[in-house]
């Protein structure tokens, strides 16, 4: 039995994050309103013949099933816009670090740290000791400040990956031959897990990304 609270999106830990939990329900709501009018109407419609007739013609009606749904469409399309945006903000950030998705394992590079460059493998179902998340785990997780604007740059050598972080909100296609940016903000310092999340072959499930957000000073010791 899983708690209720798995039912819905994970918690996120960015601003943004809950910006988009909360214009997921805002949405969700919009859907079951629509659903319920419509499923209402016909309903009303189909039992009681002369309310067609009773409106036939009717500016009014013609005017308010007009101008509800393209509120309804502006009201979802103006936040979605605003928060596409503040997520793929090309601001620099107080770090950069350059991710690279392979056939199948994921790769890390410092920008800002010019020897840094390491490799994250899963480890193995087999491998893994009590306490350890099986499938989750890697054997090199990524180590990052949090409350810090840290930029990710995103790309592939070999076919698209997906690298997400579900509790951030995060989700970038890494294509070769393109660098996708995102940025992360982290208000809580923790242990984030993701997977990569675009069919890139046989060992697609096996690639896993593990992020731990710790304090400046852990950071740099
Ligand atoms: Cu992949």
């Amino acid at each position: 039995m899983y708690p209720y609270s798995f039912m819905q999106l994970t918690d996120s830990n960015t601003f943004f994050g809950n910006e988009i939990v909360l214009f997921h329900d805002y949405s969700l709501a919009s859907l079951v309103l629509i659903l319920t009018a419509v499923m209402s109407m016909a309903y009303i419609m189909k039992k009681k013949k002369y309310v067609t007739l009773a409106y036939q013609g009717s500016n009014m009606l013609e005017f308010l099933w007009t101008f509800f749904p393209v509120f309804i469409l502006m009201s979802l399309g103006v936040p979605s816009l605003f928060l596409m945006y503040m997520m793929e903000g090309s601001f620099k950030g107080d770090l950069t670090f350059k991710v690279v998705g392979h056939q199948w394992y994921w790769s890390y590079e410092g920008g800002d740290f010019n020897d840094f460059n390491m490799i994250s493998y899963q480890v193995g179902q087999y491998k893994i000791t009590p306490g350890q998340f099986r499938l989750l785990e890697v054997d090199n997780s990524l180590v990052l400040p949090y409350s810090t604007n840290v930029r990710m740059m995103i790309t592939s050598v070999d076919v698209i990956h997906s690298w997400t972080l579900p509790s951030l909100k995060m989700k970038v296609d890494a294509v070769p031959g393109r660098l996708n940016t995102m940025n992360i903000f982290s208000f809580k310092p923790g242990s984030f897990y993701g997977q990569c999340s675009e069919i890139c072959g046989l060992y697609h499930s096996f690639m896993p990304i593990h992020v731990e957000f710790v304090n400046w000073e852990t950071f740099l010791n």
